[in-house]
């Protein structure tokens, strides 16, 4: 059994999608971001950094993970799926896994910042970290005029990067005429792990349907808690 500590997120959603493609078990323990519990002292016995997610694996005497893209590779390792084993296989997943904790998370992440949470709005901010969205996308795009998926066959990378992918419209970013970004989007969308695991925590209401919702304005309420320290 492993306990997965997580909130309804990007980085959340690629453990509990891994989960769900490899059909291991798990409890969920959800960690509320805007009451702080990310950092409170129990928490901080887990992850140091105070981030979720966090995995606890039970059947290896309470081995503690974190880093999502440490537990993507921890999972894979553990049951030998979504990652191949032969050096250069693994080195390419790793690759674009590490593409995504480099680039594509940190980058979207300050575009929502900037874009969405911070009360003023810094013009030069958002266009950087929004280009740099952009520019990434497209790297991602010319490497999937190619390939089917990122790296080799299905994989970890995949999960990561479409983690964060799949919410551009809340960092205002575009995926026009980027065609086979968007088929692999359609892909990965399609798929019922995929569709499972960006329920846990819980089912989010589409917040790009309409930015200006209550929804959308508790999320982003929710978000701007944690910039103050
Ligand atoms: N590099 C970390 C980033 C984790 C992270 O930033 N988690 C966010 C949610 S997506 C969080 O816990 N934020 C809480 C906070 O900022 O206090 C990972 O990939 O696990």
């Amino acid at each position: 059994m492993i306990d997965l500590y997580t909130a309804a997120t990007p980085n959340g959603h690629k453990v509990s999608i891994a989960l769900e493609e490899l059909g291991l078990p798990y409890r969920v323990r959800v960690v509320s971001l805007s009451k702080l519990e990310q950092r409170e002292p129990w928490f901080l016995k887990l992850n140091p950094n105070g981030r979720i997610p966090v995995i606890v694996d039970q059947d290896e005497d309470g081995f503690v993970v974190f880093e999502s893209g440490a537990i993507l590779v921890y999972l894979a390792e553990k049951t030998g799926r979504l990652m191949p084993a032969d050096r250069k296989g693994r080195s390419l997943v790793m690759q674009w896994l590490m593409f995504q904790m480099g680039g594509i998370g940190p980058m979207m992440g300050q575009a929502n910042v900037f874009f969405r949470y911070f009360p003023e709005k810094i013009q030069p901010a958002i266009d950087r970290y929004q280009n740099e969205c952009r520019r990434l996308f497209e790297v991602l795009n010319t490497r999937l005029a190619g390939n089917e998926w990122l790296a080799g066959d299905y994989s970890i990378a995949d999960i990561a990067n479409w983690s964060w992918v799949r919410t551009y419209k809340w960092s205002g970013v575009s995926v026009d005429g980027l065609d086979h970004l968007q088929r692999w989007l359609g892909q990965l969308a399609a798929r019922p792990a995929c569709q499972r695991g960006v329920e846990i925590p819980m089912r989010v209401p589409n917040l790009t349907d309409d930015p200006t919702s209550e929804a959308a304005k508790a999320f982003a309420k929710g978000a701007q808690t944690l910039l103050q320290r």
